[in-house]
């Protein structure tokens, strides 16, 4: 996986802090050094790292972390703010033309992926946005690459236009600009020939390509296998011929990340797309504070947070933890924890925000069932106060007439009751540990995460 290296040392050095109640200047330094260390080791670049050390420490030692009551906490927030504006802040969407068609140029060195993610490019803008695009083959300099980008065309349906070797591509873009209009393409994207090297002539060419129309975007192409040199390919093409955002090729691979993370502060050039495999769907949108957090390793586990703090109400989560404790909780409060969780989004969206969770495979797939979340409020609802703080005195007839009352069969009043005995039991057995022994107090698993 790409970052692993730095990802694992980043989330090592914050472990260090994170439940730290207080937050000294030397907690700090300590921990900047070590993120200096893991973002060199990742081939950042050096002016990069001095930049964000630089932030971070300054905003870690303020205010805003002295006076929280979650200091450690905070100060990993801080990281990850940072680490997200660090590659844009925000996610930047393709620029389209109000006046079609978009014009959307692809350069950057051999090998890159230029071709392919011309090809992917158009897959997504098909797909995502509805658009006729067409592809257009003005790298002529390798016989093979026109045929390359003829079989992804056909392999996508998605016409490609070429004029075989013979023509400059020059010409070839201005006519493909042409047959654009008349057959009503609405984004035309222009697949360049790559060099080794950066050279003079590839540049002119790229610079008069870009003059027959200016393109509303000139992607360049990076493979992030690359570094440090992949930061200064696009500082070059940015000098020479200007470009107007990045796509990032090869982050399926185990890339160490230093592209990533440079660019943007580099070249000012947001990155815009990343390249996740080598098939046609494997382009995805590049969101800087995804994938900070990705790095962090704590899935959107800050988001989580603040949803909860937005969304449970502190007092009520203590005096549903007195309860536990003194074994006085009913049905009644039971529904209530379920409204308390349902307020905070889909289920399954909050299980995606967790830690670990972009290594669990199938997560997709997983769908949580607030039916049947429902249909268990809808049982308590449908009992009597009485039932609902002595449960015990349920009978037959009574949960005959739950079950009519909420639209349940007996069978799932039955197995509702039985799992908050379940729950009942268990609570004992924690407080009996903690009161029985006197040494430890335990909190309930969760919520003690949740809210230290
Ligand atoms: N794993 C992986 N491979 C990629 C990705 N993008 C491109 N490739 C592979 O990289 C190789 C080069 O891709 P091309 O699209 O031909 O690169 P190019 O920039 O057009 O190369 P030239 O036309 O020779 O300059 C191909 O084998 C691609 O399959 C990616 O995101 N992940
Ligand atoms: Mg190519």
């Amino acid at each position: 996986m790409a970052f692993e290296g730095l990802a694992e040392r980043l989330q090592g050095t914050i472990q260090k802090i994170k439940g730290k109640g207080l937050v000294t200047e030397q907690d700090v330094k300590a921990m900047m050094r070590e993120v200096r260390l893991a973002l060199i080791e990742a081939d950042v670049n050096l002016k990069v790292v001095k930049e964000f050390v630089k932030k971070v420490s300054e905003r870690a030692v303020g205010t805003e972390v002295m006076k929280s009551l979650t200091p450690g906490q905070q100060v990993i927030k801080i990281v990850q703010d940072e680490l997200t504006s660090l590659m844009g802040g925000e996610q930047s969407p393709i620029k389209f033309n109000t006046k079609p068609p978009t014009v959307i140029m692809m350069v950057g060195l051999q090998g890159a992926g230029k071709t392919t993610t011309t090809g992917k490019l158009a897959n997504v803008l098909r797909k995502k946005y509805n658009r006729k695009p067409l592809l257009v083959a003005a790298d002529i300099y390798r016989p093979a690459a026109i045929q390359q980008l003829e079989t992804l065309g056909k392999q996508l349906s998605i016409p490609v236009f070429a004029l075989g070797t013979d023509v400059s591509p020059v010409e070839i873009a201005r006519q493909a600009l042409e047959h654009a209009k008349e057959e009503h393409h609405d984004v035309v994207i222009i697949d360049t020939a790559g060099r080794l090297h950066i050279d003079e002539e590839l540049m002119d060419e790229l610079k008069n390509i870009k003059a027959l129309k200016e393109p509303d975007e000139v992607f360049l192409v990076v493979d992030a296998m690359t570094g440090q040199d992949a930061v200064n390919v696009a500082q070059s093409f940015n000098e020479t011929i200007g470009i107007t955002g990045v796509v990032l090729t090869k982050l399926d691979g185990d890339t160490r990340g230093g592209a990533a993370l440079s660019i943007r502060a580099v070249t000012e050039k947001p990155i815009k797309f990343v390249g996740m495999g080598e098939k046609m769907d494997a382009l995805e949108p590049f969101h800087p504070e995804r994938m900070a957090s990705r790095i962090l390793g704590m899935g959107d586990v800050l988001s989580l947070i603040e949803k909860a703090q937005a969304n449970v109400d502190m007092e009520k989560a203590k005096e549903l933890e007195q309860k536990f404790m003194s074994q006085s909780f009913t049905l009644d409060d039971f529904v209530e924890q379920l409204q308390a969780v349902k307020k905070m989004g889909p289920l399954e969206d909050m299980l995606k925000m967790l830690p670990g969770a972009n290594k669990i495979k199938g997560l997709d797939n997983v769908k949580v069932d607030e039916k049947q979340m429902g249909r268990v409020e809808a049982i308590i609802y449908s009992m009597t106060p009485a039932e609902k703080t002595h449960p015990e005195i349920m009978n037959a007839s009574r949960k005959k007439r739950i079950a009519q009352g909420s639209g349940t069969s007996v069978q799932e009043v039955n197995r509702l009751l039985k799992q908050f005995e379940d729950m009942k039991k268990m609570m004992k057995q924690m407080t009996g540990m903690t009161q029985g022994k006197g040494k430890k107090k335990m909190k309930l698993p969760g919520l003690d995460s949740l809210f230290k």
